[in-house]
């Protein structure tokens, strides 16, 4: 009997989530705990760290997982290799859902880096309107650039202090192409900063960066550890279709 885990937090693992539901497919719905109110989930959905690789490993065995479908966001860096560490250790079927990073089109002018400080070094000296995507937890060394006005787009309203002077915007997305042109063309952005998540529910800024002739600064994504990794909710349920053909 299959009893699966979703490492989840995305666009994709909600259309999988839906997916499993429909088939009947036991199965565990899981949160990091990073936003106040996360979507609602038709699986039963638990929310928070595990506590580790030990602590995912526990809950495993604990709860008899069977398969465990990674489907975290490409920047989930540190919940993807405690994942394959904790399958390796049970012994447990792992899969990846990841969508393709964006690639750049004509008419796109990107500035392709590795990581935020990096980010940081990409922007002009000279003071400009800058448009933040990358979220909440990794703003911190934009205050080396305090001459900028920043803008910020966060899921959840700031609870801290910010480590700069900026606006926020507070939206969970998906976004609309129409959306960020109005957004980007009210604030007078120059410069944005994103990160290379692909899938549709962010893709609209840099669409509109391209229509606009904006500058894009494009943090690249890190290396993920080799686990068995499909682009398509099709390709996870045939795998897990597969293993329940062969009755595991
Ligand atoms: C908690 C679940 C859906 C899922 C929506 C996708 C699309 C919109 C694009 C911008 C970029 C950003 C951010 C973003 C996107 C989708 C998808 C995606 C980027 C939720 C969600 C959780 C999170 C966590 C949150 C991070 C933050 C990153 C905002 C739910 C809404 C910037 C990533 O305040 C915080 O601590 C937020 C943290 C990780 C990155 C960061 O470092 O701040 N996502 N996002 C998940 C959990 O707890 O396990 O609340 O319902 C999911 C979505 N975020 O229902 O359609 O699928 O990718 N999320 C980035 O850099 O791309 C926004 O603003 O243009
Ligand atoms: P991360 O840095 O890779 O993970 C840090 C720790 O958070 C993990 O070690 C784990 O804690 C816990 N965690 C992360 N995802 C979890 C999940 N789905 N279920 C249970 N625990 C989880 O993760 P992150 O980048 O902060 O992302 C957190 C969540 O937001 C993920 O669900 C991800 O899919 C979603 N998300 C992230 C981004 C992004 O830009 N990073 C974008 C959209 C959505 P323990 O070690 O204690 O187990």
């Amino acid at each position: 009997m299959i009893r699966a885990l979703i490492l989840g937090g995305t666009a994709d693992a909600s259309v999988l989530a839906a997916e499993i539901a429909r088939t009947q497919i036991d199965a565990v719905y899981s949160y990091g705990g990073r936003t106040r109110t996360p979507a609602d989930q038709p699986l039963p959905t638990r929310i928070g760290g595990f506590g580790g690789v030990s602590g995912l490993a526990d809950y495993i065995r604990s709860e008899a997982i069977t398969h465990v479908i990674d489907a975290t966001h490409p920047f989930a860096a540190e919940m993807s290799h405690n994942a394959v560490a904790a399958c390796a250790e049970t012994g447990t079927p792992l899969i990846a859902l990841e969508r393709p990073p964006w690639t750049k089109v004509p008419g796109d002018n990107w500035i392709e880096i590795r990581d935020v400080n990096a980010a940081v070094a990409a922007l002009p000296d000279a003071p400009a309107n800058v448009f933040l995507a990358i979220g909440r937890q990794h703003i911190a060394p934009f205050a080396s650039k305090p001459q900028h006005a920043y803008t910020l787009r966060f899921v959840d309203p700031p609870e801290a202090p910010l480590p700069f002077a900026a606006d926020v915007i507070v939206s969970r997305g998906p976004f609309t192409l129409e959306g960020e042109l109005e957004m980007l063309r009210g604030r007078g952005i120059a410069w944005i900063v994103a990160r290379n998540s692909g899938g549709d529910g962010a893709r609209a800024k840099i669409d509109a960066a391209r229509r606009l002739s904006l500058p894009v600064v494009m943090i690249s994504r890190a290396r993920l550890p080799e686990r068995p990794c499909v682009e398509s909710v099709a390709e996870v349920m045939e795998w897990l279709g597969h293993s329940t053909r062969l009755g595991a």
